[in-house]
């Protein structure tokens, strides 16, 4: 099995012990035990009785307490790419560099370890992540070979979102779901992933269909599972802004109390039909504010 996907499965399933986990952060064993004793990190118990840290709980508690984690590499992290509070076009410089120039893995440690470092996910995605893309997408006009690097940097950033869904941690139970896509004709992927992500560290249960899912297929996966928020990513302005509309009406009246949140640069010049259960908006940032304030709670 080669080193990343050796990475990846140990994510999911490995537990640290306190000591591996304090040597991680150069804090000391009793410090990290005094922590989960005081319930700021939820450590599980071995058959017998030491105690376990999730890896996902392990990031949970490091974005939140400020810590910085001295050796990544004991988490099976990517080595520290920045610092915190660095300006968002600095990242993107980075990350655009790394993009651009075939360093695939760097720019994918870059966009995983950032979020290890504290940002929330709306300031990655809305700040470096998108800004970056932007920037790989300004390549085509000019250059032949911008097209495969669009290709290739999507699969980058799908891949480091991958990773990221296996450090968020895993929804409680009885969680709200979230479920949404790309509309139909939209082959953009990122968009969707990011929300579907956004969602997930929001504490909702998620189900990403994807990029170009039919109107149909979203109303019958809404009706099977009844989601409390549905999200639409429309990257590209709709072929029949009319027909476009109607699918919308549709979904909103298919969500009953739920949220039906509709995104991206395709949308903004969409005639939306009134509807209570319809929100439009332009970001992450948004959607996780959103996700974590008014929808919360299914509508009245
Ligand atoms: C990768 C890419 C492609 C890939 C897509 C691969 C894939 N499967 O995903 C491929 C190569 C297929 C492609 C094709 C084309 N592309 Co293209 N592509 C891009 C690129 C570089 C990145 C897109 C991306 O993923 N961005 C990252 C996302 C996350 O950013 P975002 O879309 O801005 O989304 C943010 C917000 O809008 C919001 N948001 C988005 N969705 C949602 C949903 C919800 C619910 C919420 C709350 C918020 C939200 O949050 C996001 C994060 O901040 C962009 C450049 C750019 N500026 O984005 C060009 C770009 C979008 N492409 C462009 C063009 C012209 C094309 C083509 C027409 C090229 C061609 N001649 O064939 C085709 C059209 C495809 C189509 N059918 O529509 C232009 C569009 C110009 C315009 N004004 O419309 C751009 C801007 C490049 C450029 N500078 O000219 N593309």
């Amino acid at each position: 099995m080669d080193t990343r996907k050796r990475q990846i499965r140990s994510r999911r399933t490995e537990h640290l012990s306190p000591r591996a986990l304090a040597a991680a952060l150069g804090v000391s064993e009793s410090s990290l035990k005094r922590w989960a004793d005081e319930g700021r990190l939820v450590a599980e118990r071995t058959v017998g009785g030491h105690r376990r840290i999730a890896v996902s709980e392990a990031v949970r508690f490091v974005r939140h307490s400020g810590l910085a984690v001295r050796r990544p590499e004991l988490l099976g992290l990517p080595a520290p790419g920045v610092s915190h509070g660095r300006a968002v076009d600095d990242v993107a410089d980075r990350l655009h560099a790394a993009l651009a120039s075939d360093r695939w893995e760097e720019a994918r440690s870059l966009i995983v370890s950032l979020y290890v470092e504290g940002p929330g996910l709306g300031w990655i995605f809305d700040g470096p992540v998108r800004e970056a893309l932007a920037r790989v997408g300004s390549l085509w006009q000019h250059d032949e070979a911008g097209v495969f690097l669009e290709h290739r940097a999507t699969e980058t950033c799908l891949a480091a979102l991958a990773e990221l869904r296996l450090l968020v941690p895993p929804p409680p139970d009885g969680a709200p779901l979230a479920l949404g896509g790309g509309c139909a004709g939209d082959p953009y992927l990122v968009p969707s992933a990011m929300a579907a992500l956004v969602l997930a560290e929001a504490g909702y249960a998620v189900r990403n269909l994807g990029a170009d899912t039919p109107p149909q297929a979203m109303l019958a996966a809404v009706r099977h599972y009844r989601p409390r928020l549905v999200w639409q990513s429309f990257s590209a302005p709709p072929k029949n802004a009319r027909d476009a509309a109607a699918a919308i009406l549709a979904l909103a009246d298919a969500v009953g109390a739920g949220h039906l949140v509709i995104g991206g640069r395709g949308s903004a010049g969409l005639v939306l039909p009134p509807h209570p259960a319809i929100q439009r908006m332009d970001s992450m940032t948004e959607l996780a504010a959103f996700a974590r304030g008014a929808a919360a709670a299914p509508r009245p």
